[in-house]
């Protein structure tokens, strides 16, 4: 059998790099992108002269200016992002059929066919490593294994601008630390930290069995080879926090039609189906609540999405009194195609389309529902669309 070889790729900093691409005078100084000091929510992501501050993503806004007085904060345009991902994602195309986007600036390339056009995968890699850079003007990192696993750590370890061939996987996943390994929850983590495990190779001796179940399968099973038919991304979130705390339903309302268009409208242009949905809640004091469902069936349709998604909201602004800080909706169990036809949604499916298509065209805010009327209010309209002040995607 063919040994398979993944090379994952991930852009340093994306955000904030592709600010100081634009802006030189940026470079090499601490770059905060996701908004000003005095707003309120939280930062996209930092340039690494930034991060020596202790500023990262998901940090309140408030708190980075606190750590990084002299920090040069950025609002972020979403658009400029996504079109350098999709020249990114193009370029990888190029040296391989078989290229997974797994977010906006990260992308796994199946490179196990291409062994015997290319003397040496690891030159390979290096050559895409190079290339992309070369194209985007952006630095990556990359890692090379032979599991998503593996080249994804061979990644994180190579960050910044490095680029790891792991030869061993197993016995390199085994020196890491558990909080390395994806899909361990904190929860999980936190018992086993205090069982006195910190580190994956002290799991599978004292715990073999809870070892087989998280880490094993990644070695051992078919998972490792990257697959085509399904998006490895298994959920994609919108969620802001309001410039100003909010009591009135309508408006909160308002603001989560928003973030299920955008949902829609991504779903549409990548051409997936989502099974479930989520909506999340964080009022005042910072209590935060989320509640999902299945979708009767899976959909892309903005009307779909939109009735369950309602639902859920109100049962969640039940929970505790108003106002409200922040809404959110994920949508997951993320499928590129479905089994049965649902015969009642093809209306609104078809209705969601065409609405894409002149969203496209014209700019995402020229038509919209009267839902979210309300928020021109509230935000500026820029480039055809409404810009919400402190938007931000989730992993
Ligand atoms: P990442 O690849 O996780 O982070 P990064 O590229 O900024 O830094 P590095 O990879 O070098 O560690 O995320 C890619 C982009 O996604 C990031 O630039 C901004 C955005 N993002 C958010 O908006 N919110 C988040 O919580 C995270 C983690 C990322
Ligand atoms: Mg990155
Ligand atoms: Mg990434």
């Amino acid at each position: 059998m063919k040994s398979p070889f993944v090379l994952h790729i991930d852009i340093d900093a994306f955000f904030a790099a592709v600010e100081v691409m634009l802006n030189p005078h940026l470079k090499g100084k601490p770059v905060i992108v996701g908004g000003m000091p005095d707003e309120r929510g939280v930062v996209s992501t930092a340039s690494y002269e930034a991060r020596k501050y202790g500023v990262h993503s998901g940090m309140a806004l408030r708190t980075a200016g606190q750590k990084c007085p002299h920090g040069i904060f950025v609002r972020g345009r979403y658009h400029v992002y996504s079109r350098i991902s999709e020249k990114f994602m193009d370029c990888l195309r190029r040296f391989s059929p078989k290229v997974e986007a797994v977010s906006i600036d990260e992308a796994y390339i199946d490179l196990s066919g291409s062994r015997y056009l290319h003397s040496s995968v690891y030159a390979l890699a290096e050559k895409i490593k190079q290339t992309v850079e070369r194209e985007t003007g952006l630095r990556v990192s990359a890692g090379l294994g032979f599991s998503r696993l593996g080249a994804k750590l061979a990644t994180e370890a190579a960050k910044p601008g490095g680029f790891f061939f792991v030869g061993d996987e197993r016995s390199f996943i085994s020196d890491l630390s558990l909080e390395k390994i994806p899909g361990i929850g904190n929860h999980t983590l936190l018992i086993l930290q205090a069982m006195g495990i910190k580190r994956v190779k002290e799991l599978e001796r004292s715990y073999p069995s809870i070892w087989k179940r998280t880490i094993a399968p990644h070695f051992y099973s078919r998972s490792r080879y990257p697959d085509r038919r399904e998006p490895k991304t298994k959920s994609f979130s919108r969620e802001t926090t309001f410039p100003e705390d909010l009591s009135d339903r309508d408006m909160i309302v308002s603001h989560l039609a928003y973030l299920v268009d955008r949902l829609s409208v991504y779903l549409i242009e990548h051409g997936y189906f989502a099974g479930r949905i989520e909506v999340k809640v964080r009022f005042s004091d910072f209590t935060t609540y989320t509640k999902r469902t299945s979708l009767p069936y899976p959909t892309y349709s903005y009307g779909n999405l939109w009735d369950t998604g309602l639902l859920l909201l109100d049962q969640l602004l039940k929970k505790r009194k108003l106002p409200l800080r922040l809404v959110g909706v994920k949508v997951e169990d993320i499928a590129k195609q479905r089994d049965i036809l649902p015969f009642i949604s093809i209306r609104s499916e078809q209705l969601s389309r065409g609405v894409s298509d002149v969203k496209k065209r014209f700019g995402f805010s020229s038509i919209f529902t009267a839902r979210e009327l309300m928020l021109e209010k509230i935000y500026p309209v820029e480039r055809d669309s409404i810009v919400l002040k402190t938007a931000s995607l989730t992993k």
